[in-house]
């Protein structure tokens, strides 16, 4: 009989949908849109649709394997759960008496967003193991960063306000593929009269929604914005009142923004004078005006200082405080658990435990010293998602490294294991769920069997503490008391009112947000001002005031290589689905025309794409979406050496951005030729 279920999508999305799904005999037959989710009111994507594809896929991991050939083979051999198990604490026991338990690291990231499976059990397990850190920096740490040197909190506007925008900028963010609700509420905006400016360095489905797509050239924004600001200043449509209540700094930002005339800026970024002066005066103009920013933009070398450049902007016009007016870059921190109780930092046998930062996984794993012998990876497939493939391969293929991979595929970074552990899906797992954009909190409930002998990533890092002999309560307790103690936050005035029996019952809450607690009632600076000058960023090594610092060029490789997300995939989730694979084709390689007949090569044809990280094979195809100088592509696919397809990552740089460790995948230069 068939039954209908609720759910939470649980991917590393924005949007956290809510689901509706269709189970026939422990089977998923369907995954809809919940029509009574507040915010995603019953539309999904394509990708979640998917779901049943996915969870009952053929090659969907059923029991632990084990390898039995040499690394990278993709040989293994089924072994029980006790076998891995025993294997793991003998390995990490010998590690920890040999070389110290902070030769083992976990790497993860939020392949399942779910508050206990990525960010519970795992904890307590590597803090209480005495393992090295892992600085989870590879999606959005440069701009958390640079935004909060302007505003002291990385939150934005409540996106359902959105719909009250007059003007509405989308700078750096793609979200016709990854915000898609976003979308339907600057839809609604659209429809009130608002105008929708697109700035991105691609002309892709977003910006050809656009009321005006303003394309620049790659990394430089920060230039953009501080054109805007000397537009702003010289044409007197800066809101003085506004300024001189709730910012500091202004004196300095005029004189810095003085030399970024249009005609300067012209000459950095590509876009017209003219372009400035329209895009600056229309928003000086236009109340409430609100700007959405993207990940994109923060993924290249000065991308803080992009977004710490980008925020100013609302604070010289008097944007926040009103009615859809502001920006948002993500929403995220709202969500203040009680993340002490949570992780338990507190259970590390010492506190100053080596840090490693994610992006530089390849130089960790063949240079750390002492080296790195034991690796736990999960939610994460770093063998396509970490930049410098070269080394993360090198150092993955190490024979004296131990390598546990939990997933619910075989995935390239399993190639690499020497134990595969199979995990649930988030429909066989109970979790709590955040929203990185919007406010509303969701509780996820079981709705079917554990698959074959897979287990959530809560119950396997429980019983693998168990198997280790920690046995403090904090390894005793059940999903549903861990979630209580996220919830009990006292400090946190945005959970108020929200307990475990409300989330039961009510299964979506929405935070509560007072006005007081958003910008400028509240503004947690150290100044208490939104600061356009900022004595932090000066302490820290960096330019008080905006500052556009260009993206050091490359003499060998012209062409600027933006690698960004796919429509159809999840980074590289979903890139094992035919059908999606099949909807998004193959890895193309955006270029130029200009580009293309310099170098004499075809639309059609397959190119060999390289620097002097790595090199590797796509398919051209011949565009003006993108400008000349550029090579663009999008999604993270599997390796497939049938078809040769390998990762985009062999050729970014594991160089950190400007400000918080961040990764710089698009500030990678490459060259193209005819693969001979
Ligand atoms: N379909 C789909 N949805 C996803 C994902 C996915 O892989 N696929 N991934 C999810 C994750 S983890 C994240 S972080 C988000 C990311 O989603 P977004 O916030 O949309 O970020 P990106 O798609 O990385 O980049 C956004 C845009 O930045 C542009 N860009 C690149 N360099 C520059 C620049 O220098 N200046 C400007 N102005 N634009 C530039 C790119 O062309 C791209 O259109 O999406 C999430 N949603
Ligand atoms: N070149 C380039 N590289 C990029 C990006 C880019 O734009 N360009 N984007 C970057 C960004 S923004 C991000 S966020 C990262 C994302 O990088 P990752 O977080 O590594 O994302 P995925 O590739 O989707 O891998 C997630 C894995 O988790 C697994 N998984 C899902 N649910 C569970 C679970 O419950 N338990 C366990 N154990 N596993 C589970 C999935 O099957 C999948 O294999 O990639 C980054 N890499
Ligand atoms: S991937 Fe994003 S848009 Fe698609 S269902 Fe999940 S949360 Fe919604
Ligand atoms: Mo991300």
């Amino acid at each position: 009989m068939v039954t209908k279920h609720r759910s939470v999508c649980p991917l590393d999305c924005p949007d956290t949908c809510g689901l509706t799904v269709a189970i026939d005999d422990n089977t998923i037959t369907s995954v809809t849109g919940d029509k009574a989710h507040p915010i995603t009111n019953g539309v999904i994507c394509h990708k979640a649709r998917k779901f049943p594809e996915r969870v009952h896929h053929p090659a969907r991991l059923k029991y632990p394997l084990k390898r039995i050939g040499a690394k990278g083979d993709h040989s293994f051999e089924r072994i029980s759960w006790d076998e891995a198990y025993n294997l793991i604490v003998e390995k990490f026991t010998s590690i920890i008496d040999l070389h110290g338990a902070e030769s083992i690291l976990p790497y993860s990231f939020y392949g399942n967003m779910g508050l206990l499976n990525s960010d519970g059990m795992d904890r307590r397990y590597f803090h209480r193991l005495g393992a090295s850190h892992l600085d989870r920096t590879i999606c959005n740490s440069a701009a958390s960063a640079g935004y909060k040197y302007t505003m002291g909190f990385p939150v934005g506007i409540d996106p359902e306000e959105t719909v009250h925008a007059k003007l509405i900028i989308v700078w750096g963010c793609n979200l016709f593929s990854t915000n898609m609700h976003q979308v339907l509420y600057f839809n609604q905006a659209r429809k009130n009269g608002a105008k929708i400016v697109v700035i991105d360095v691609h002309q892709n489905r977003t910006a050809k929604w656009a009321d005006w797509f303003i394309q620049l050239k790659p990394g430089t924004d920060t230039a953009l914005a501080l054109g805007m600001m000397n537009v702003l200043i010289s044409h007197n449509l800066v809101n003085y009142d506004f300024v001189n209540q709730f910012t500091t700094g202004f004196d300095e930002l005029q004189k810095e923004s003085e030399r970024y005339t249009p005609e300067y800026v012209s000459a950095i970024t590509g876009v017209s004078e003219e372009d400035i002066m329209k895009l600056a005066k229309l928003y000086g103009n236009t109340t409430p005006s609100f700007i959405r920013i993207g990940n994109g933009l923060q993924h290249h070398e000065n991308g803080g200082m992009m977004i710490r450049t980008i925020t100013c902007l609302p604070a010289l016009t008097g944007q926040w405080g009103i009615r859809g007016g502001g920006a948002l870059k993500g929403n995220g921190s709202f969500y203040q658990y009680n993340m002490e109780k949570l992780q338990r930092p507190d259970l590390r046998p010492s506190p100053n435990v080596r840090t490693v930062n994610m992006n530089q996984i390849g130089d960790a794993l063949i240079h750390e010293d002492p080296p790195i012998f034991g690796l736990f990876v999960y939610n994460s497939n770093p063998a396509q998602v970490a930049p410098d493939q070269t080394k993360v391969r090198k150092g993955l293929v190490r024979d004296d490294l131990f390598t546990v991979v939990h997933d619910l595929f075989l995935t390239d970074t399993c190639k690499y294991a020497d134990l595969v552990l199979p995990a649930t899906s988030h429909f066989e797992n109970l979790d709590l769920y955040k929203s990185y954009w919007h406010l509303y909190l969701q509780l996820n409930e079981p709705i079917m069997q554990p698959y074959f002998e897979s287990k959530s990533n809560f119950t396997l890092f429980k019983e693998l503490a168990h198997r280790m002999g920690f046995t403090g309560p904090e390894f005793q307790i059940t999903e549903e008391e861990m979630l209580r103690e996220a919830l009990d936050h006292k400090n946190s005035p945005f959970l108020s009112g929200i307990t475990y029996e409300r989330l039961q019952k009510e299964k979506i809450i929405k935070l509560s947000i007072p006005e007081a607690s958003t910008f400028p009632h509240t503004i947690p600076t150290p100044s208490g001002k939104i600061e356009l000058y900022s004595e932090r960023m000066k302490l820290h090594g960096l330019p008080p005031v905006p500052t556009y610092i260009p993206i050091q060029e490359s003499d060998k490789f012209k062409l600027q290589f933006i690698s960004g997300p796919n429509h159809q995939f999840i980074n590289s989730t979903f890139s094992n689905l035919d059908e999606l694979k099949k909807m998004e084709g193959k890895p193309l390689l955006y270029l130029h025309p200009n580009e293309a007949s310099q170098r004499e090569l075809l639309d059609g044809e397959t190119v060999t794409v390289y620097n002097d990280l790595g090199s590797i094979a796509m398919t051209l195809k011949i565009t003006e979406e993108i400008l000349p100088g550029m090579a663009l592509t999008q999604g993270l696919w599997w390796d497939d050496p049938e078809h040769s397809i390998s990762s985009v990552n062999f050729l970014t740089s594991q160089r950190l951005s400007d400000m918080g460790g961040g990764a710089t995948f698009f500030s990678a230069w490459v060259e193209v030729r005819k693969m001979f």
